[in-house]
């Protein structure tokens, strides 16, 4: 999301105005983690400036141009409302901790075939799944036939020693 300042002129006095836009037709959203199918994202809207009233000439329909596959079923991670552009999860629990956001390419068609495309950024929110753990760190030192494995506290107090001239 960009933003914009400019000062706009009230009578004697000027207001600063703030305006937020997004930057090269990319548009941002998020999802929960461990959700179900069919969670809602976010909302791509594209704007069309011929006439609605003139045919199709302006009516748009979305769909998802480049989209993610999930390693597990083979199919497509999201997909998108095609007349609101409501972009949904399409697959059950997504894991921040393995992919923690998505990037997919949406295009819009008005009714003659003309084309726009936008980018949905997708952040995929935490939730708290994962307790704490300490992880051992093994090193295995091989001295002659003997093999001796070394927790990291060990080495750790090796070097110290050896440091400290002992
Ligand atoms: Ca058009
Ligand atoms: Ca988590």
């Amino acid at each position: 999301m960009e933003k914009l300042f400019f000062k706009k002129k009230q009578g004697k006095s000027s207001k600063t105005c703030l305006i937020k836009f997004h930057a090269q037709g990319v548009y941002y959203g998020n999802v929960t983690e461990n959700g179900t199918a069919g969670m809602m994202v976010m909302t791509m809207t594209a704007i069309d400036y011929d006439d609605v009233e003139e045919g199709t000439n302006a009516k748009l329909r979305y769909s998802i141009e480049k989209n993610v596959i999930d390693e597990n079923t083979g199919t497509p991670i999201f997909e998108i409302e095609e007349e609101t552009g409501v972009i949904k999860t399409a697959v059950c629990c997504l894991d921040r901790e393995k992919t923690p956001d998505y990037s997919i390419q949406v295009v819009a068609m008005d009714g003659g075939g003309l084309k726009g495309t936008g980018t949905a950024s997708i952040r995929v929110k935490d939730i708290n799944d994962m307790p704490p753990r300490f992880v051992p760190h093994y090193f295995k030192c091989i001295n002659g036939k003997q093999s001796l494995i070394l927790t990291f506290t060990h080495v750790q107090l090796y070097q110290g020693r050896v440091g400290d001239g002992g």
